[in-house]
């Protein structure tokens, strides 16, 4: 970019009265000392935004301690560097002179950006100025820099982390508490006017305001307005405990969609944004939605991260469930419990039904209970539970293939659990099932039986712990689990 084309960016500079001090007066010192050299007191690396107040202070020293300064936007040519590039610098400033009981001058101005320009095409960067010292005798002159910025609005770093039907304004408060330290002009009018309480809308849903707290870079002297809104990833599509929606928040469910703005008056930096979220009575796990920043109107601002993640933990006390895999035969019942660590006062209710993608099994094969598949805890209880009977029925005799009835709640997903699943036995066994005799047993059958509910009884010659002859009676299911109060002894004698 030439010095030309530089030029014709430059950016208008708000001129503030200038207050040259013309004084002169002489230093009279007793004994002749020479004077030290003229130096500029002050480190400034200055970050400056664009419509900013600007004011930049510095000390003198050295010289007769009388002096004048001048503010050199862009060297001339001729005294640059050659080597080094030229950027022009796009910031105007007024000398304001200081000097009382110690020598002291400020530069000040405000750099706005030129009207119709974009926020993207703002010029950024280090740019660098000169001042120019003098005491009449001597002249100086010193090089200084600056980072140029634009304004960015931020999202407070203290969390977005909400929980359902928990009020959370701590945000405002805290902002508030900048009145008391006379720190009133820095936050935004909207603090003062809402309360961020939890309240009772017109359609009697209660909403627990969630508050965060906004940010500008620095105070500038246009208002700025940022629209906001909240928005979730959520399908309609699909039910509310689907894969495809469970971490995510419901709109109008988990939280209530609104649009609004706030606006920052000049001076103004601290600001809340807040979203209304809503208490179910659904057990969930901790869900997400986004806040966004869509809009801007007022003085040119970068949007900074225009999506914010807020995510909702949910209040509902833990469930535990411990779903199994099992095998078991007509006739045989599955009881599947839902529990609580702690009574609640709340009934806590659970939707359990037959996952139809994976149960191979008809529906004359079992019987869920209850019918509806709600299991519900209720207030200060510790427990629910559902059963699915498994049905006596005439299926086909050359059946090899065992059935399936699978179990899914909607609380699996979030538990991260495996659903459950009944494998019914067929019978008969195939035949790589069947065992005739085990080498390792010694104990010699007498008798067996087949009960038609497929239970098996083994009457077997043994020995008790006195070494006494004895009969034993072990009765088992046909996946080989015990069947439960079916072992019996006996002495052999009193059997035969
Ligand atoms: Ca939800
Ligand atoms: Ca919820
Ligand atoms: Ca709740
Ligand atoms: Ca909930």
């Amino acid at each position: 970019m030439d010095y030309k084309q530089s030029i014709s960016l430059m950016v208008k500079g708000f001129l503030l009265l200038v207050f040259l001090s013309g004084c002169s007066e002489e230093l009279s010192t007793g004994s002749k000392i020479e004077p030290e050299s003229l130096e500029i007191i002050g480190t400034h690396t200055a970050t400056l935004y664009y419509d900013m107040e600007i004011e930049l202070e510095y000390g003198a020293s050295g010289g007769d301690g009388v002096y004048r300064y001048r503010y050199i936007q862009n060297p001339d040519p001729e005294d640059r560097d050659e080597d080094e590039e030229f950027i022009f610098n796009p910031l105007e400033l007024e000398v304001e002179n200081n000097d009382a009981g110690k020598p002291s001058f400020s530069l000040k101005g405000i750099i706005k950006p030129e009207v119709g320009v974009a926020v993207e095409d703002l010029q950024t960067g280090t740019f660098s100025y000169q001042i120019e010292i003098t005491d009449g005798k001597t002249t100086k002159v010193q090089t200084f820099e600056y980072d140029l910025q634009i304004n960015k609005l931020a999202l407070g770093t203290d969390g977005t982390n909400a929980t359902e039907g928990v009020v959370d304004n701590n945000e405002a408060g805290k902002l508030l508490d900048f009145v008391k330290a006379g720190r009133a002009a820095e936050i935004c009018d909207e603090i003062g006017t809402n309360l961020y309480e939890e309240k009772t809308l017109p359609n009697g849903v209660k909403v627990y305001p969630f508050v965060m707290k906004v940010t500008l870079d620095a105070p500038i002297v246009e208002p700025v307005e940022y629209f906001y809104r909240f928005e979730s990833r959520y399908n309609e599509q699909f039910p509310e405990r689907d894969k495809a929606n469970i971490d995510l928040a419901r709109p109008n469910v988990d939280f209530l969609v609104e649009e609004r703005s706030i606006i920052f008056k000049p001076g103004q930096t601290a600001c809340v944004v807040y979203v209304n979220l809503l208490d179910d009575a659904i057990v969930e796990g901790a869900e997400e939605f986004t806040l966004e920043f869509y809009d801007t109107k007022g003085a040119l601002t970068d949007l900074g991260l225009s999506s914010h993640t807020i995510t909702i933990a949910d209040n509902e006390p833990l469930v535990f469930y411990d779903p199994k895999q099992v095998i078991r035969n007509e006739g045989d019942k599955v009881v599947g419990s839902f529990s609580l660590r702690t009574p609640y006062q709340h009934p806590v209710s659970i939707q359990v039904s037959i996952d139809q993608e994976n149960t191979t099994a008809s529906s004359d094969d079992y019987l869920l209970e209850p019918s509806n598949g709600v299991v519900t805890i209720a207030p200060g209880d510790l427990e629910a539970s559902y059963s699915v009977s498994l049905l006596a029925n005439n299926d086909s005799l050359d059946s090899e293939i065992d059935e399936i009835v699978s179990v899914v709640t909607d609380i699996d997903g979030f538990l991260d659990v495996t659903p459950y699943e009944i494998t019914i036995n067929e019978w008969p066994l195939t035949v790589a099932d069947e065992i005739v005799g085990k080498e390792a047993n010694t104990q010699k059958a007498i008798a067996i039986d087949v009960a038609e509910s497929g239970v098996v009884s083994v009457l077997l010659e043994g020995f008790s712990v006195f070494d006494e002859e004895q009969a034993i009676v072990i009765g088992r299911h046909r996946d080989g689990t015990k069947k439960k109060l079916i072992v019996k002894y006996a002495k052999l004698s009193k059997i035969s």
